[in-house]
């Protein structure tokens, strides 16, 4: 009865200006071509594509004071944060069209401000080959997609900080990350000193996916918000070539869509992020469809019917 009544909110934000590579601007016209919204559709879902929100463009420069493009960066924040929390103050599902992963700042700190003015709990999966952790101090590139995840919980520049309106957005024990297998020197110890609750690679393949998302999804409750912030190259590089940095060693096919099914089972998932698709460095669009493939599990596909 929730699901016919559920109207998903596509907002696509084409913008690179926190990557270390051009492309990821083209994400989202490339879901839209795999076909994201009929696939939803599909499943019974009402989508309403907004189309995308305007930004700066891309200026290509070199890092100032460990931030590149931090002005752009904002800019972009800024619009991502008001239009996820407009769908999200509307009781929509939105689901965010990276846009590289920067944007996750805007998108995350808009569904801790919406938990916060509702009077709900609020859980972040950020499924990623990378921790998104960096500092301008800690990272070796300046690119802001390197860290949002520390921006949300309050380590950064103050124009991305407060853009949810209370620094930190997010306590680091709304946190799970999950696949992680890239994390640069200097990350690793901040990571560790913030005991942010970390699912790497190792903890998958000692475990199993399924264990891990036993544990990585304890502990809510009907007012619990889950907010999915999908990192496409989480995926295994062998099957997901169009992202900036495909890392080998992630999760499989199967393990993804297992992943996928584990949150869908939840009923908790109330905003999406689909990030860092780049069509530039993809063959035919496939990472896109994949993408697409596994929202759809997100959203309940099953082989079977389900009671
Ligand atoms: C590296 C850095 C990164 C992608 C995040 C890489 C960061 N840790 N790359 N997402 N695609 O430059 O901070
Ligand atoms: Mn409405
Ligand atoms: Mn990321
Ligand atoms: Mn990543």
């Amino acid at each position: 009865a929730q699901k016919a009544t559920l109207l998903i909110d596509l907002i696509g934000a084409p913008t690179d200006v926190g990557a270390g590579s051009r492309g990821a601007s083209m994400g989202p016209e490339a879901l839209r071509v795999a076909g994201l919204r009929e696939a939803l559709q599909k499943r019974g879902l009402q989508v309403n594509d907004q189309g995308n929100l305007a930004g700066p463009t891309n200026p290509w420069l070199a890092a100032v004071n460990g931030y590149r493009h931090l002005a752009e960066v904002s800019a972009w924040n800024q619009s991502v944060h008001t239009a996820m929390h407009t769908s999200l103050s509307a009781g929509h599902l939105p689901i965010l069209l990276g846009g590289d992963h920067c944007l996750g700042i805007g998108s995350v700190s808009a569904a801790a401000r919406y938990c916060r003015e509702n009077g709900k709990k609020l859980r972040v999966l950020w499924l990623d080959a990378h921790t998104d952790f960096n500092t301008n101090q800690l990272t070796p590139s300046g690119n802001l997609h390197g860290m949002p995840v520390a921006v949300l919980c309050g380590h950064g520049p103050t124009e991305l900080t407060r853009i949810g309106g209370t620094t930190p957005a997010i306590a680091p024990d709304v946190m799970r990350l999950v696949g992680i297998r890239s994390v640069d020197e200097g990350e690793k110890l901040f990571v560790r000193q913030t005991a942010l609750e970390v699912f790497d690679m190792r903890y998958i393949d000692e475990m199993g996916m399924q264990k891990t998302m036993v544990r990585a999804l304890a502990g809510m409750d009907q007012d619990t918000h889950l907010h999915v912030s999908f990192d496409v190259d989480f995926l295994d590089a062998a099957i997901a070539p169009g992202v900036a940095t495909a890392v080998r060693g992630g999760p499989t096919y199967r393990e993804a869509q297992l992943c996928m099914e584990m949150i869908a089972d939840t009923g908790c998932m109330r905003s999406l992020d689909i990030m860092e698709l780049n069509p530039a460095l993809d063959l035919r669009n496939g990472t896109a469809e994949l993408a697409v493939d596994l929202v759809e599990s997100l959203f309940g596909k099953s082989t079977l019917a389900r009671s």
